[in-house]
């Protein structure tokens, strides 16, 4: 094929090939293949050396000629694909400043801390402080102090979880009254709220991981009267002013006397339902005047004072303040359960 052919072949080529080229590195592999080092048109230059003299330069000015018109029409191209391609890019990372942004998911307090902020609130009010201690207890705390003997039933493994012999998860939160009893003098006014353990199986009414909320109060001349009347506060505050206080008797070994305290069912308000089977009254906690032997061991002269105590399941309460039926839905996080409660 002569050099002229050559050459024209080379126009159509570059061409057809830049129509076809769609990016800037196949636009690159394009210019190599003509211009670069082992480049066509440069292979042609190359081959010059079989020509005559006299046709040498003639085709040496054809064949600058391409190299010029191949640069600038590879330089066209590039520029218009650069400005294609940074489109291309500002578009696919346009940001749409006027779409509304996405919201936190915000969680609700559970029933149970709302029901706590409550009773808090109410004995904070009588004065009362709220004191808190050790989940992990000793021994001596949780059972010696409150006079629960060591062969006492609530002392079985079946029903408290041991970490060694002198060491428990608490049983309720007594352990943290008692430390306050031993390190302060009357008068005292406290509640203790907490989580607590015992070994009971799961079911709607029970967990082996629980609250309690107990309340403590010493001082000279303390009566039945000031338990009665300290627990109808909390029931009207908690459930509403027709809510009446009943006491029956009972026994614990930190309390004597003690008592079961029964609240107006907060459902039918005393008329008799299904819940309070048909007796107007629920039983709700459990009270009663400090036990002397209790008010001795922890240091605290019993014949000088006299105190009552209280342990409310919050649970319980909490079930009862919003008429939940299930104990365990309280625990299983589930965010359809819990929204209700604000
Ligand atoms: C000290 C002295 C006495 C706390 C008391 C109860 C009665 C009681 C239950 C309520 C429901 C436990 O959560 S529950 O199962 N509690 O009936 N608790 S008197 O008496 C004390 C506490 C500490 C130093």
């Amino acid at each position: 094929m002569g050099m002229l052919d050559e050459l024209k072949r080379l126009d159509q080529e570059l061409d057809s090939e830049l129509k076809q080229t769609d990016s800037l590195s196949s636009l690159e592999a394009l210019r190599v293949k003509m211009l670069g080092k082992k480049g066509q048109l440069t292979a042609l230059l190359r081959s010059m050396g079989s020509l005559s003299a006299e046709d040498r330069p003639k085709f040496g000015q054809l064949i600058n000629e391409r190299r010029e018109r191949f640069t600038a029409l590879l330089d066209e191209k590039q520029k218009k694909m650069q400005a294609l391609e940074q489109e291309m890019r500002l578009k696919a990372e346009q940001v749409d400043v006027t779409e509304p942004r996405r919201l936190p998911e915000v969680g609700t307090p559970h029933p149970n801390t709302l029901v706590l902020n409550e009773v808090v609130d109410c004995f904070t009010g009588l004065g009362f402080e709220v004191v808190e201690g050790p989940e992990v207890e000793l021994d001596h705390y949780n059972f010696e102090l409150l006079n629960i003997p060591k062969n006492h039933p609530a002392r079985d493994a079946q029903d408290t979880f041991y970490i060694d012999d002198n060491v428990v998860l608490r049983t309720h939160t007594s352990p943290v009254q008692a430390r306050i009893m031993t390190t302060r003098k009357p008068p005292i006014r406290i509640i203790c709220p907490g989580r607590v353990y015992r070994a009971d199986e799961v079911d709607a009414t029970h967990s082996p991981v629980f609250h309690q909320i107990e309340g403590l109060v010493i001082d000279e001349n303390i009566s039945m009267g000031d338990l009665k009347a300290t627990l109808a506060a909390f029931a009207n505050r908690l459930y509403g002013k027709d809510i009446d206080v009943r006491f029956r008797p009972s026994f614990f070994p930190f309390t004597e006397p003690s008592a079961e305290v029964d609240l107006t069912c907060v459902s039918c308000r005393g008329k008799g339902c299904r819940m309070c089977k048909n007796t107007g009254w629920i039983e709700v906690l459990g009270c009663g005047m400090v036990n002397p032997r209790v008010l001795d061991m922890c240091g605290i002269d019993s014949k000088k004072y006299s105190g009552f105590a209280f342990g409310i399941g919050l649970e319980r309460i909490t079930m009862l303040r919003y008429g939940i039926q299930d104990m365990r839905l309280m625990y299983e996080g589930d965010m359809r359960f819990l929204r209700q409660f604000r």
